[in-house]
């Protein structure tokens, strides 16, 4: 094992044994009696991020609440399985309540995409319009009439996703030329990628950070605030701010397992997983306010990037034809209606 395997394998090894620790401590506080409901909550964040914070939280108030009735377990870091495995989980039911990324949901209904179209919301305000609005009712809806899962109401937040690489900055669509990306194993980024002539390449996120190491790949997108937590710096040199879209997680439950809930639990776990979502988005906005200098601190080298050449290129290659047909008109029109014509 290299000197660099060894620190990454020690550091994933520390955070499973503080998970561990973690959910210890919410099993065995308080009087011992055994839960009537145990269900699972899994995702791919690791267990620093405020989505794991605030998860733990909203386990500790159902248990509670519930006076040691449900016990909410919470497995970050893509403990139970990459997203593509946690997501066929989520849909037998052997997790309970999976938080899945929009742009990685395309293979469950492909309108469930429609978040992520490149550069569509310019900032937050139009992303809680359309998603606490009608865009995001709509989208509950497709997910909902698969008869497997359904959404929470409140989307929580991941953030703009910007460009990270150890090469060559990116400045203009044609840096992205021929450049080795990783990307979730999502089909409307994968489409962007391909539209800037880019060689994109699907890995779950629970191998991005060694994929980053050893070179597989040169580069990777995802917010700021997750290049920190998940210490992508230490692998990456430039950062570019391409901003190209914004991300979130639905958090999914399973239908047939949840509506076996009685009406209380499912109300009680419902109030606490939305409220979680709320904070943690308050929460992420606060780290977004200096993760900037944060990460020029920890030397990354930043640079803005300038939108319009990166539209002008996905408009040429059609990529937002394409999707407006994947998507129909109704879905497209409820889109526009907040983030603007993208025609
Ligand atoms: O896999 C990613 O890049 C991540 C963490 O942003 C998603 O969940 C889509």
């Amino acid at each position: 094992m290299t000197g660099l395997t060894r620190r990454h394998f020690i550091r994933n090894a520390s955070l499973l044994s503080a998970a561990v620790a973690a959910s210890s401590t919410g099993l065995y506080s308080g009087p011992v009696r055994a839960a009537e409901f145990n269900l699972k909550f899994a995702n791919n964040l690791p267990i620093g991020h405020p989505m794991n914070v605030r998860a733990r939280e909203m386990a500790k108030r159902v248990k509670e609440e519930s006076e040691g009735r449900v016990n909410v377990q919470v497995f970050p870091s893509s403990q139970l399985g990459g997203d593509t495995d946690m997501l066929a989980q989520a849909r037998s039911g052997a997790i309970d309540f999976y938080c899945g990324p929009p742009v990685i949901l395309g293979t469950l209904a492909p309108s469930v995409q429609i978040s992520a179209v490149g550069f569509a919301f310019k900032d937050y305000d139009q992303v809680w319009a359309a998603m606490d609005g009608e865009l995001g009712a709509h989208i509950r809806q497709e997910i909902e009439k698969t008869g497997v899962l359904f959404g929470f109401e409140k989307i929580w937040d991941n953030g703009f996703r910007v460009t990270t690489t150890s090469t060559r900055p990116i400045a203009a669509p044609t840096d992205l030329v021929g450049m080795k990306l990783r990307v979730p194993p999502s089909p409307i980024i994968m489409s962007m990628f391909r539209s800037f002539d880019a060689s994109p390449a699907s890995i779950n996120f629970a191998e991005v950070y060694s994929s980053l190491q050893t070179r597989i790949v040169e580069g990777q997108e995802n917010p700021l605030t997750l290049v920190d937590s998940a210490k992508l710096y230490e692998v990456q040199k430039y950062c570019s701010m391409t901003n190209h879209m914004w991300d979130g997680f639905w958090v999914l439950g399973n239908q047939q397992r949840f509506k076996a809930l009685p009406a209380d639990v499912q109300a009680l776990v419902t109030k606490h997983i939305n409220e979680a979502g709320v904070s943690m988005r308050a929460d992420l906005r606060s780290l977004q306010a200096n993760v900037i200098e944060v990460l020029k601190g920890k030397g990354l080298l930043l640079s803005k990037v300038t939108p319009e050449p990166f539209r002008e290129k996905l408009r040429a290659a059609g990529y937002y034809e394409q999707w407006h047909e994947t998507f129909g008109d109704e879905a497209w029109a409820l889109l526009e209606k907040t983030a603007g014509s993208l025609a």
